[in-house]
């Protein structure tokens, strides 16, 4: 059998040439890795143990669990394809800059304005944004959902805006009226409830301010169900919106 053979020749020349460098964690981890990756890239393996880097979150859902609200592909485009560049592109912009990829996502964006070079600065805030943003988004949704929050949400939204409905409309208003592409945002400050939107993907954070709940107005996110009807898939939304986790949220941010 021709690929066993050059498995085990593999195998012995990177034990020969690497072994002294290899901790018994990695090699382990490498022997999981598999034969054909092991044979193909034998010094690649060791050395990918090392590179740290941003990765994509898995949708805690299927593809299809917020229908009929928000279809199957464009939830599929949206989270392998959009939010996959975002991180991509990410750790493109960060390669070399270890301190910065030492940071956690969220750090990374309270922090902007620590990032002395504009380009990479532009870099992180668009698509480090683009991630953060992202991995809230997946999470404040979720099958089954909608309604209204419960418990101390409930109270923080009707002391900030009266009532839920309202609430609910000044938020969509924010949505639907942010020109071009961007979010709308449910945030705390400083203990208070907020409505704001943001253009492209910039977060709250980076502001101070932390978000507690978001919507993506990108058309990549409506587009393909809703075409130019944002206000349509903005009034849909409200029925994926999982308030468990923007309770959350908002119980963490209260604390800090
Ligand atoms: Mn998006």
């Amino acid at each position: 059998m021709p690929g066993a053979k050059r498995w085990s020749a593999g195998l012995y020349s990177n034990k020969e040439t690497t072994m002294h460098h290899v901790t018994r964690r990695e090699l382990l981890k490498s022997a999981v890795a598999g034969a054909a990756a092991f044979a193909l890239t034998p010094v690649g393996v060791w050395a990918a143990d090392e590179k740290k880097g941003f990765t994509l979150p898995k949708l805690p859902y299927a593809f299809d669990a917020l229908e009929p609200h928000i279809d199957a592909k464009t939830m599929e485009i949206h989270h392998d394809k959009h939010h996959q560049a975002y991180v991509t592109n990410l750790n493109n912009a960060l390669k070399g800059h270890e301190d910065l990829l030492s940071k956690s996502l969220d750090d990374l964006i309270r922090n902007l304005k620590d990032i002395p070079d504009e380009k990479l600065r532009t870099a992180v805030r668009n698509n480090g944004g683009g991630d953060l943003n992202h991995t809230m988004f997946w999470q404040i949704m979720g099958p089954q959902k909608g309604g209204q929050p419960s418990g101390a949400l409930a109270k923080a939204i009707n002391d900030a805006f009266e009532s839920f409905d309202k609430f609910q409309q000044q938020l969509s208003t924010a949505a639907i009226t942010r020109f071009g592409s961007g979010w709308g945002w449910l945030v705390v400050d400083k203990g208070k409830l907020k409505i704001l939107s943001s253009a492209n993907q910039d977060n709250p954070v980076s502001d101070g301010l932390t978000p507690i709940l978001g919507i993506d107005v990108w058309e990549h996110a409506y587009y393909l169900k809703y075409q130019n009807r944002r206000p349509e898939y903005v009034k849909a939304w409200w029925n994926v919106v999982n308030w468990d986790n923007v309770a959350e949220r908002h119980n963490q941010a209260m604390k800090e």
